[in-house]
């Protein structure tokens, strides 16, 4: 019997999608407080989900939910349209549910991931970001991963992302449609620290360690091989070592 209509899956076909996802944090600024914040709120704060470079990702992903800590009025927040995200204020660092809800046509279910909401300074010259009011983010790059998609989905994620280019400017007219794409950018720009560039530097800086950690092993060898033989060593002369109970 043939299958339903939309649910005929491509056999032996993954279909990955690249995404980042964290959260930004400010303090406020105790002369210039937000007048509507809380008493005992100290920092504005953002969670979000986005395309690596700010690309469209809404058409793979519907919508998205966010569990904030319950000490929030509406803790879950349903974000439809992008972009994904909700801003916030508040005091205190918590665990924020992340829910993926993808397009109808995936019939895929929805997934859940965890990020942690960063307020203060964790990594690098902590005492000088305090000082400055640095923004803090923690901002984590991810693939989600759709196995043998259903053929409406699999057209859908091969056939073109909707990125529309409607700002004015030389040469623009009307919607330009960019072909989907899993691929990372070559280069880092302000924006965006995950490309290419910052990968194959990850790489460098992984086989430099390897090859430091080589050398210690050597090194640590060429000292057991001295050790074993003073230790022979002794033992003619002195005789082997007595073991106590
Ligand atoms: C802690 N585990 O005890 C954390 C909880 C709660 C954060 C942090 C304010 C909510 C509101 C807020 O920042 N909650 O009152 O609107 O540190």
């Amino acid at each position: 019997m043939p299958a339903p209509a939309g649910t005929k899956r491509v056999r032996g076909v993954q279909i990955y999608r690249p995404f980042i996802y964290g959260t930004e944090a400010i303090p406020f600024d105790p002369e210039n407080r937000p007048k509507d914040a809380p008493p005992d709120h100290t920092h504005k704060w953002k969670v979000f989900v986005r395309g690596v470079n700010n690309e469209d990702i809404s058409y793979w992903l519907r919508k998205v939910q966010f569990k904030l800590h319950d000490t929030y009025a509406n803790s879950v927040r349903m974000i439809e349209s992008p972009p994904f995200e909700v801003e916030e204020t508040g005091w205190g660092e918590f665990e924020i549910a992340i829910k993926f809800y993808f397009v109808p046509d995936s019939t895929e279910k929805p997934q859940q991931i965890w990020h942690g909401l960063k307020l203060h300074p964790y990594y690098g010259d902590v005492e000088q970001q305090k000082r400055d009011r640095s923004m803090v983010t923690s901002v984590c790059y991810e693939e989600v991963l759709f196995n043998e998609p259903v053929e409406a989905f699999y057209d859908l994620l091969t056939g073109g992302a909707q990125v529309t280019k409607s700002k004015g400017g030389k040469g623009a007219k009307g919607a330009i449609k960019a072909p989907p794409t899993a691929e990372i950018p070559l280069k880092s720009s302000g924006a965006n620290k995950f490309s290419k560039e910052e990968e194959n530097k990850e790489l460098d800086r992984l086989g430099e360690a390897v090859k430091q950690v080589q050398k210690l092993i050597a090194e640590e060898k060429t000292k057991l091989v001295e050790e074993e033989a003073k230790l022979q060593e002794l033992e003619k002369t002195e005789g082997k070592p007595i073991k106590k109970k």
